[in-house]
């Protein structure tokens, strides 16, 4: 009889250290996923690929665009209306911190000849695509400046009021 309670408590014991390194192989799992769910936002983290398209309405289909700190930002811009450059011109202007963005846009007004970038402002400016209308795109390509809020426009005159918005850099 006593041999019998030894051994059932034996094989308890056996049963029961089975369990340990069951369990072990399960918890290593657990930690080499987060690993690899971490891998593709460090990829996408070294680019921000942004398209913002403006058409004969004048607005931008984007009054906020997040990218992060140091990432090599491509934007393109497509004018998704029919409208000539002349009469219905859209650019992609990001400003430098601090600068006003009335101030600048009334500036532009008069810099017809440079597609309303006016050039004693290009220190204020981080950014810039050309001037472009209907059926046309531009895209450039530029280091994220530091954290924080930028503002972008276009340039063209009377537009800004509508096509504005943030740059946030995160
Ligand atoms: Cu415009």
């Amino acid at each position: 009889m006593k041999k019998t309670i030894l051994s059932l408590g034996i094989a308890t014991l056996l049963l029961t250290s089975c369990g340990g390194p069951d369990t072990q192989p399960a918890s290593q799992e657990t930690e080499t996923a987060p690993a690899e769910a971490t891998a593709p936002e460090a990829e996408a983290s070294a680019e921000a690929l942004i398209t913002i398209n403006g058409g004969d309405d004048m607005k931008f289909d984007l009054t906020e665009i997040k990218v992060k700190e140091g990432q090599t930002v491509k934007l393109t811009i497509n004018h998704t209306g029919k409208s000539p450059v002349t009469a219905m011109g859209h650019n992609f202007v990001l400003l430098a911190q601090g600068v006003a963005l009335s101030e600048f846009a009334n500036e532009a007004i008069n810099a017809k000849d440079n597609d309303y970038i006016p050039a004693a402002r290009e220190k204020d400016i981080i950014a810039h695509t050309k001037l472009i209308g209907g059926g046309e795109s531009d895209s450039i390509e530029f280091t994220a400046p530091a954290k924080g809020n930028y503002e972008f426009l276009c340039s063209f005159p009377g537009h800004s009021a509508m096509m504005k918005g943030v740059f946030i850099v995160e």
